[in-house]
């Protein structure tokens, strides 16, 4: 609602009665995009006519946009959100605004919102919104007839009442010659009365987004139509369910809050009504294309943050507390690296991983014990744990079902668990045999739980072999037709898979995991 220049009726013993008439000029920059627009959008209970009298812009009704320019006209029925704004810092609309309570201003069925003729028949068809496009001669009229009314409406002159109805008549029929059925701009007859439905429902979420637990039901019930009822409407008018309505507003907060804040993840989703980190990072990735801390880095980090760690800092901490194997601290920083926005991927592979490598180079030259390697093996289990949600990918469907160990002989287990990890959040099921797995175990467990393949994992050269007896275990069991065999550590090659017969190899994890989903589908 325009707020400048808003003219209060006044009643007899002095009281102020609602507001009925509005007029405003404005110079619209609020730059457009489509992030920001939802809360941008305002909501007007009267009928709006609004010229755009100079420049170019982006006009937003609900969910669509259009660009606007000198000589546009719309009419717009009360309770359809909508909003105006600039194409660049440098293209920018001029707008001129009036709105008007129709039960005050007009009488009968001018203001009947079930006439045809209601506001002199301008909105055709019921449609909620109406476009003309006015050359500079009517550019002109229109303009005349809004400057009478706003010279009433200032001076207030006896009978200035009267005045003002007959040129907003006048208005609305001249506006009403201009305005043809194939201009105007959402053709969705929708009953006036569910405009105004639909938008306080569309207010209601607004105000609502960051309780995580509103939902459509409960908006229905706060406006006392069914929920069936105004999921189709909301539907219908909006384009798009009042789910994605919500997700989008909520998204579009976060997003306001990355720019503007320090605030965590979690407080970020506490604030937007999500229901939890890992929804949030999966939804704000599939909405925004990027995680929320690329995208609090690509539009401007916090500039005030203090004595908060960099991204870089958190990462190292993370490698160097692994490696002295405090499974506190290690858990802590993930959390931390996590609130802080930083990819999980990232955090998997330049914190846990990177610490793990430098450990295992010291590990060669003798340089720490078995004991403070087993320490870091359990923090890195720890860390991985944490991180396994926001590796999850939305929407796995069931791929299939698959057994994993590490071979006879070997007891490194953790890129084992990591190939688990990635396999079930690629929404495979995993069978995990554990370490130190003789080769009739993983045949076993392939013929009674009926697994599509057979996965090993080995550490040491000296262990590496085993894999072969796996591949002859499954040939004599007559089941190698059956399953397939994916190997996989630091000492094994493509090479050597090929060399020992076995179906598949690959270098990590996350290959693996993918490897594996085409596997099943065989
Ligand atoms: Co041991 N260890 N270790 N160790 N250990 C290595 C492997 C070693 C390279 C260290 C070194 O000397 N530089 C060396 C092997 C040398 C060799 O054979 N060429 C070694 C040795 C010698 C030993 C002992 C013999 C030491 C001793 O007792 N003197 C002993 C053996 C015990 C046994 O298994 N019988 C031993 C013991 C241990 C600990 C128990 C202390 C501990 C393991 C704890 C645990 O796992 N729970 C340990 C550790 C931690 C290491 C290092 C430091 C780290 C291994 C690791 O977890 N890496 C390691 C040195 C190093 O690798 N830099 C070392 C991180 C992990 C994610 O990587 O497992 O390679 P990785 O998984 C990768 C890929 O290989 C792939 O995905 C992951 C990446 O995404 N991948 C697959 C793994 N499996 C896959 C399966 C697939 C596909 C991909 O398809 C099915």
């Amino acid at each position: 609602m325009p707020q400048d220049a808003e003219s209060t009726l006044h009643n007899e013993n002095g009281t102020s009665k609602k507001p009925a008439l509005f007029q405003n000029t404005s110079v619209c920059d609020c730059v457009y995009s489509p992030e920001l627009s939802y809360s941008q959008l305002r909501v007007n209970e009267f009928v709006e006519i609004t010229l755009v009298t100079e420049g170019n812009g982006i006009h937003r009704i609900l969910n669509s946009t259009s660009e606007c320019r000198a000589g546009d006209l719309y009419i717009i029925s009360g309770g359809v959100s909508h909003g105006y704004f600039a194409k660049s810092a440098t293209e920018r609309p001029t707008v001129l605004s009036l709105c008007f309570d129709e039960k005050f201003w007009l009488e009968g069925i001018w203001s009947d919102f079930d006439s045809p003729h209601f506001c002199y028949g301008v909105f055709k068809n019921k449609a909620p919104v109406s476009y003309a496009v006015l050359n500079s001669q009517a550019l002109n009229e229109v303009k005349n007839i809004y400057r009478l009314i706003e010279n009433e409406v200032t001076h207030k002159k006896l009978e200035w009442e009267e005045a003002v109805r007959a040129y907003l008549t006048l208005l609305l029929i001249t506006v009403g010659r201009y305005i043809s059925m194939e201009d105007t701009v959402q053709p969705i007859h929708i009953h006036p009365k569910d405009w105004v439905t639909v938008s306080a429902a569309m207010r209601e979420a607004l105000e609502r987004c960051g309780d995580g637990n509103m939902t459509l039901e409960s908006i229905a019930a706060s406006l006392y139509v069914s929920k069936s009822h105004l999921s189709r409407l909301f539907q219908k008018a909006v384009g798009e369910s009042f789910l994605d309505y919500v997700r989008s507003i909520r998204i579009s907060r976060a997003c306001s809050l990355l720019r503007n804040t320090s605030l965590t993840n979690q407080e970020i989703v506490n604030k937007c009504g999500m229901k939890d980190v890992p929804t949030f990072y999966r939804t704000f990735k599939a909405t925004m294309g990027m995680t929320p801390y690329q995208y609090r880095i690509s539009n401007r980090i916090f500039k005030n943050r203090k004595n908060v760690k960099s991204g870089t800092e958190i990462l190292s901490d993370i490698s160097e507390n692994l490696q002295s194997g405090k499974i506190k601290e290690v858990e802590s920083l993930v959390k931390d690296a996590l609130s802080s926005s930083i990819p999980p991927a990232r955090i998997l592979n330049d914190g846990l991983l990177s610490g793990m490598n430098l450990l295992g180079e010291k590990f060669k030259n003798n340089e720490v014990y078995v004991s403070q390697v087993l320490a870091a093996a359990r923090a890195m289990n720890t860390g991985m744990a944490i991180l396994k949600p926001y590796l999850a990918e939305k929407d796995t469907a069931y791929k299939g079902r698959v057994c994993i160990g590490t071979v006879e002989g070997d007891l490194h287990d953790i890129g084992k668990n990591l190939v688990k990890m990635m396999m079930e959040c690629k929404g495979l099921e995993v069978i995990d045999l554990g370490t130190d797995v003789s080769p009739e175990a993983f045949v076993n467990a392939a013929i009674e739980k009926n697994c599509r393949i057979i996965c090993c994992s080995a550490l040491l050269t000296t262990t590496m072999d085993v894999m072969e007896e796996v591949v002859k275990c499954a040939e004599k069991a007559g089941i190698r037709d059956k399953v397939k065999i994916m190997v996989g550590g630091a000492p094994v090659t493509q090479e050597f898979c090929d060399k020992i017969g076995a179906d598949c190899y690959t270098s990590d994890a996350a290959s693996a995991a993918d490897a594996a989903v085409e596997l099943c589908k065989v």
